[in-house]
């Protein structure tokens, strides 16, 4: 009874990390529309304004979706090891001060330099904004960085003071035989391993980059190598920004077996798959530096044949894992399996396109266009973000006896369709030879933009309903004892 209350007092951090990552995905796709809306001629938008636009979108939605994400592993994990509140708290109020600084550096000081901040992009900017608003930026990028990289050396430190290592997280002790596939750790904690070793490497680069840009900034004297900037930029970047599915795909392995009654066994060619996801994912974020013909050669072709093989392993391992679960189970098909099983479509269907792009041949003509969006917002919005809604919804239904209603299943179909609309709108485009990042469009370009704002809207009515939902369960279990009950109820 006791871990019971506490669990539900946890819960609250839990559903405020998700409610705030759910609500900032909301308002960031109203950015995305306004941005379509110009590129397809309909909107009269600065270029300066579709820059800080492009800028908040793409910072405020990998962000948004990197701390929900965190919450749906911190959720599972804490089953298995003991985490800190107090630090995951911690997480939440230093991404909080860091988006308020994002958010304030680009609309009080027009910092635009896309969420990718490129050296020395963040100093030279031509006057399009000055010193104050870099920092800004920076100094609340490298805020919310910190935030996350203590979360994860916590999550690293309870992983190994349970199992001993990282590599025995990942079950390095089960591949080499040593132990039985039986005692082989939980799906959840294995995919937490592979997040944490990932994403300090990544957050470590991204400090180092940042810092470095900060020194830049306040003094232009000081330089770096460009070369190397882009490296430890895109290491980051690339890194984190995939590390969201690795988060999210653990309420697939959670939420799977408890509506199936169908344990989800992690056995060696499991293992095996996280285990290459995790090295691969660490040296492919070389396919961003194709175009650096000063790159040795070896990690470009490294790159990108690794690239192909990045994400399958997982992905093949967990759409077979999912679908075998499901397969004549009797599953009770309801929101949150629902999207759950979406979000399995959207993952894999995203990838296709992805290895499409990650071809040098294609690269080379694609790597600038739209196709790249195309890709990404389909494995992101239809695949990463949809585990997240789903997971939104099992959480609400676990903690609380509200009911959902019509609207939430038209708005499940409605998602779906828009983020198609959406990312399909981006990959006609790609084809169509449209630079990626360009606040104005040629006549020849506006139609699948119009098409992409027109879904867009949709997907944002939808998140809002997602939205409500989930704050009418949040004022419900606030409202006192009913989820206590609820929960008494399940264990009588
Ligand atoms: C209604 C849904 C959405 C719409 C209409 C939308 C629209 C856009 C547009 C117009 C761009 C700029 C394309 C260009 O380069 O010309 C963009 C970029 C981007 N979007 Fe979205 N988006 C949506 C959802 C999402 C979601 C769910 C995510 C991730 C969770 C996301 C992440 C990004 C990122 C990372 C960029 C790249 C920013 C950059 O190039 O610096 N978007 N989006
Ligand atoms: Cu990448």
């Amino acid at each position: 009874m006791e871990m019971i209350r506490k669990k539900r007092s946890d819960n609250s951090l839990i559903a405020t990390y998700l409610a705030i990552g759910a609500t900032v995905v909301g308002v960031m796709m109203i950015f995305g529309i306004l941005m379509l809306l110009a590129q397809g001629g309909v909107l009269e938008l600065q270029p300066a304004a579709f820059y800080q636009f492009l800028t908040i979108h793409g910072t405020g939605m990998i962000g948004a979706a990197a701390l929900a994400g965190a919450a749906v592993m911190w959720y599972f994990l804490r089953n298995y090891v003991d985490l800190s509140k107090k630090i995951f708290g911690l997480n939440l109020l230093f991404s909080l001060i860091g988006i308020v600084m994002v958010i304030i550096g680009v609309f009080s000081f027009e910092y635009a330099s896309s969420w990718t901040f490129l050296y020395p992009l963040p100093a030279l900017s031509a006057n399009a904004w000055g010193t104050i608003g870099a920092l800004l930026y920076l100094v609340g990028m490298l805020v919310l960085g910190v935030g996350f990289l203590l979360m994860y050396i916590d999550v690293g430190r309870a992983i190994i003071k349970k199992y001993g290592s990282l590599g025995k997280g990942l079950g390095w002790d089960v591949i080499s035989g040593k132990k039985a596939e039986a005692d082989a750790p939980p799906a959840t904690v294995v995919a937490s391993t592979m997040v944490t070793i990932v994403n300090v490497t990544a957050l470590t680069a991204g400090a180092t980059v940042l810092i470095m840009n900060i020194i830049n900034v306040i003094n232009p004297s000081f330089t770096f190598d460009p070369l190397l900037a882009k490296n430890l930029t895109y290491a980051f970047g690339h890194i984190f920004a995939n590390s969201i599915i690795y988060m999210g795909v653990i309420a697939v392995y959670e939420i799977l077996p408890r509506y199936t009654n169908r344990p989800w066994k992690a056995n060696r060619i499991f293992l095996i798959a996280w285990t290459m996801s995790t090295s691969f994912t660490l040296v492919i974020y070389t396919h961003h530096m194709l175009m650096d013909s000063v790159m040795p050669k070896w990690m470009l072709i490294m790159g990108q044949i690794l690239s192909y093989a990045n994400g399958l392993p997982v992905l093949v391992i967990t759409a077979y894992g999912a679908l075998m679960i499901v397969y004549k189970s009797g599953i009770k098909w309801d929101m949150a399996s629902g999207l759950i099983f979406i979000s399995m479509f959207g993952w894999t269907v995203g990838v296709v396109p992805a290895i499409v792009d990650a071809t040098i041949v294609v690269n080379h003509v694609m790597h600038n266009t739209k196709w790249v969006p195309g890709h990404f917002h389909m494995y992101m919005g239809l695949g990463a973000v949809v585990m997240i809604f789903g997971f939104m919804y099992f959480l609400s239904k676990e903690d609380s006896s509200l009911k959902t209603n019509l609207f939430d299943r038209i708005a499940l179909i409605c998602y779906t369709l828009s983020i198609i609309g959406v990312s399909g709108g981006f990959l006609v485009s790609g084809a169509l030879s449209t630079p990626r990042r360009w606040a104005t469009h040629f006549p020849d370009w506006m139609g699948p933009a119009v098409f992409g704002a027109v879904s867009g809207v949709l997907a944002a009515i939808s998140v809002t309903i997602f939205v409500i939902h989930f704050i009418r369960y949040m004022m419900v279990r606030n409202k006192g004892n009913e989820g206590k009950v609820f929960h008494e109820r399940k264990l009588a």
